[in-house]
C-alpha cells in the first residue's frame, strides 16, 4: 500500500513536473534571447539598440496615447514651461502602456542582463516639443547625466550596475535633429565624469540614438545620457521603462494601484513589486518572484 501510495505520488510528482515544464517553455518560448555578442556589447558599452522592437499597429496606439495625454496636460496646464510633456508613473495615465511592462521583445533582455530579482522602477514619457534649430556650434552642447537621483553621488566609484531602462522610439527620431537620445559608449564603466571636447563642447565619443518609429533601446544607469535637441517641426516622443533590483526603490510609485494589480499577470505582478511581506524585497519569497522559476527552467 505504501509503495502503491509513494508509486501514485512519483508519478503525479514527475507529470507535475512535465507540466511545469511545459509552462515554462510556453512562456519563455517568445522571450527574445539576449545573444552573448549583444551581453558582451551592453557589458562594454552600456547600451543596446533593439531595432523593430515593436510592430506598427503598437507604435500607432502608443503615439496616439502620448497624443491624447499630450493634449489633457495641454488643457491642463501642466506641460512644463518648454512645452515639454515629462509624465512619470505613466503607466497609469493611458492602458496602452501596460503591454510594455513585460514586452516580449524587451524586458526579457532585462532579466537576462539583471537577473530574475528586480521589478519596474518608473515608467516615463517624455514628449519634447520642436523649438528653433540652435546654432551648429550649440548643436553638441548636451547635458548629460547618470540615473539613480543622488545615488550617483552617494555610492563608492565605480558603481555597480543596479537599474537599465528600456527606452521605446514612438516618434521618428532618425535624424540627430528629432530629439534623439545622447548616449557616452562605454560611459558605464568609467570612474568620475565624461570628458568633453573644447571644441564641440560636447561629450567625447557621445553618439545620437539615431532609430525608427519601434526600436528600442537600453541603456544602464551608469550610463552618461541625455536628451537631444529637437528642431525636427514634430513632437519627439519616447517612452521610458526602467527596472532595478527590488531592494532598490522605484522612482515614480511606491504601491500600485489594486485596479491595475488586479488586472495583471504573475510576471507583470513581479514587474509591479507586488509582494506578500516586505521582506521579500530583500529576501525574495517564491510567489513573489514567479521570474525566477522561468529564468532559472529555461
Ligand atoms: O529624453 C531623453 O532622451 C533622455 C531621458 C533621460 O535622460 C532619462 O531617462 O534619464
Amino acid at each position: 500500500m505504501t509503495a502503491t501510495t509513494d508509486a501514485t505520488t512519483d508519478a503525479t510528482t514527475d507529470e507535475t513536473a512535465d507540466q511545469t515544464a511545459d509552462q515554462t517553455a510556453d512562456q519563455t518560448a517568445a522571450w527574445a534571447i539576449l545573444s552573448d555578442d549583444d551581453r558582451s556589447f551592453f557589458d562594454a558599452n552600456g547600451y543596446l539598440a533593439v531595432p523593430g522592437a515593436l510592430p506598427g499597429p503598437v507604435v500607432a496606439e502608443l503615439s496616439s496615447a502620448i497624443d491624447e495625454l499630450h493634449a489633457r496636460e495641454e488643457v491642463a496646464g501642466r506641460l512644463e514651461a518648454s512645452g515639454k510633456l515629462n509624465m512619470r508613473n505613466c503607466i497609469l495615465e493611458h492602458d496602452a502602456f501596460l503591454q510594455l511592462l513585460d514586452w516580449p521583445e524587451t524586458a526579457p533582455l532585462a532579466w537576462q542582463i539583471l537577473g530574475w530579482n528586480i521589478q519596474m522602477n518608473t515608467s516615463h514619457l517624455i514628449g519634447l516639443p520642436s523649438r528653433e534649430a540652435p546654432p551648429e556650434s550649440e548643436r553638441l552642447h548636451i547635458g548629460l547625466h547618470r540615473d539613480g537621483g543622488t545615488s550617483y553621488r552617494e555610492m563608492a566609484e565605480p558603481h555597480p550596475r543596479i537599474m537599465l531602462k528600456i527606452a521605446y522610439v514612438i516618434s521618428d527620431q532618425s535624424d540627430p535633429s528629432s530629439g534623439a537620445t545622447v548616449v557616452a559608449p562605454g560611459s558605464n564603466r568609467l570612474t568620475g565624469r565624461p570628458a568633453v571636447d573644447p571644441s564641440t563642447g560636447g561629450v567625447v565619443g557621445a553618439k545620437f540614438m539615431t532609430l525608427k518609429p519601434g526600436d528600442a533601446f537600453l541603456f544602464e544607469q551608469r550610463t552618461w545620457h541625455g536628451e537631444g535637441r529637437n528642431w525636427s517641426g514634430h513632437l519627439r516622443k519616447t517612452l521610458f521603462f526602467g527596472y532595478g533590483y527590488r531592494w532598490v526603490k522605484p522612482m515614480d510609485y511606491i504601491l500600485m494601484p489594486q485596479e491595475l494589480v488586479d488586472r495583471c499577470t504573475p510576471i507583470q505582478k513581479q514587474l509591479l513589486g507586488v509582494v506578500t511581506d516586505p521582506l521579500s524585497f530583500y529576501l525574495p519569497r517564491d510567489e513573489d518572484v514567479p521570474l525566477k522559476a522561468l529564468v532559472e527552467g529555461s
